[in-house]
């Protein structure tokens, strides 16, 4: 038997009409989120910033080790010093670790190694992963499907980041171990998604994209 209390699930049950008005504004709000390279340096309420972060760790997790860190950056000598190292590995990619297929798919995106918005955007927020759990007393403890977990956890932070009327990117300026090195996170943690957050550029462009409609993406049994 499980030794940790169990308690009632608070569970509200809604109406129909109700599920399906609200499974659709979800859609729609989603549906209007994009990837933005192009921000202004309008500073955004931490608060904001705090609860999308919030939100985002009540992400499910392998036996609930909850493994990720959420770093916050503000500090524009930080932010200037993390745009250096992320060109630095950006060039190394565009120059030469991407191959052709990539840099071809990558075309239509226009984009190339030099990186600004790591230092316009007014915030900066990198999630990393808990390899294995760092234990008070030092030791090691295993963590379990921390891939899918902090992927579920950085789909929630970006959902709730766009609920709250802000824009993001996902960037991997890869490898990203300078990223540790640079917030001096302990020896468990690794770099999973660096995200930009903030408002669009007044003159912000985005790539004219297509979604896949839902006959492309669902299969039904
Ligand atoms: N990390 C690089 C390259 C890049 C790769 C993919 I896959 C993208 O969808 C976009 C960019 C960069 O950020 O430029």
């Amino acid at each position: 038997m499980a030794d940790a209390p169990f308690i009632p699930l608070e569970f509200r049950r809604l109406d129909e009409d109700e599920m399906r008005a609200r499974a659709a504004a979800f859609a729609a709000e989603a549906d209007r989120r994009r990837s933005v390279r192009s921000f202004s340096p309008e500073p955004v309420p931490v608060e904001v910033l705090e609860d999308c972060i919030r939100a985002a760790g009540t992400a499910p997790s392998g036996a609930h080790k909850q493994p990720w860190t959420f770093a916050l950056v503000t500090d524009p000598e930080l932010k200037s010093r993390i745009r250096a190292a992320a060109e630095e590995e950006e060039r190394a990619n565009y120059s030469g670790r991407m191959n052709d297929e990539w840099l071809a798919d990558l075309q239509p995106f226009g984009t190339d190694a030099s990186k600004p918005f790591l230092e316009i955007a007014p915030a900066l927020i990198i999630v990393f992963r808990h390899a294995w759990e760092l234990q008070d007393d030092g030791g090691q403890g295993q963590n379990y499907y921390t891939q899918e977990s902090v992927g579920i956890a950085s789909g929630m932070l970006l959902a709730a980041l766009n609920a709250a009327g802000l824009v993001t990117l996902t960037h991997t300026p890869s490898p990203m171990g300078f990223l540790a090195k640079a917030l001096d996170r302990p020896a468990n943690e690794r770099a999973f998604l660096l995200i930009p957050v903030g408002y669009p550029a007044d003159e912000c462009q985005v790539p004219a994209l297509a979604r896949k409609g839902l006959d492309e993406i669902l299969v039904r049994y």
